[in-house]
């Protein structure tokens, strides 16, 4: 049976390191859905369907990866698209900690999809979309961070 990951975040927004993830991701599965969830208590600075957007661009290259938008619970989701696992970056200790209760609680409602946990390639261990946003707002260059539509966009937001 062809194995299918959800790729799960707020991708608020997608940086170097959610891609690394989805790329070496697409690599182990059959087939990887990058799933955009309305995660309201981070006030997103994107909608997400901006969100979502900029990911189609950016992984239309991968021919195993899909862009889709959701709301509500991820098991939910997991389980009506029938896939096996969900797929998470880690980058520090800090993250672990979210993580292990996360999953605790999504094991709890499905047992049967596992969770599955990619460590961080090193260059982007210290990178986040709040940090992007941080830096992005005060017009500091992002390029290194960020895909170049994503750097566009963030250029126009602060713009505003
Ligand atoms: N390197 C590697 N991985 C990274 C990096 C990096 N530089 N930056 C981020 N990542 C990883 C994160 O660790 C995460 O695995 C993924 O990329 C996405 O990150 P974010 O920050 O965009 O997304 P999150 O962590 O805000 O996503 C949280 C969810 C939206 C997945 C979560 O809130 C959720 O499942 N919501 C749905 C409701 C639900 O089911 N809740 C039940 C759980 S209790």
């Amino acid at each position: 049976m062809p194995k299918l990951a959800i790729c799960p975040g707020s991708f608020d927004p997608i940086t170097y390191g959610h891609l690394d993830i989805i790329q070496r991701g697409a690599k182990i599965f059959d087939h990887v859905i990058v799933a955009v969830f309305n995660n309201q208590a981070k006030s997103p600075l994107f909608t997400v369907e901006e969100r979502s957007d900029l990911l189609k661009q950016v992984t239309t290259d991968l021919d195993n990866v899909t862009v889709d938008t959701c709301d509500g619970l991820l098991m939910d989701y997991a389980k009506e698209k029938n896939a096996q696992a969900i797929l998470r970056g880690l980058r520090a200790v800090s993250d672990f900690e979210y993580e292990m209760q996360i999953t605790s609680m999504n094991r709890k409602l499905n047992e049967d999809i596992e969770t599955f946990f990619m460590m961080t390639n090193n260059q982007y261990s210290f990178l986040s979309s709040s940090v992007v946003k941080e830096v992005a707002k005060y017009h500091a260059n992002v390029s290194d961070l960020v895909p170049e539509v994503v750097e566009q966009a963030l250029i126009e937001k602060f713009s505003k």
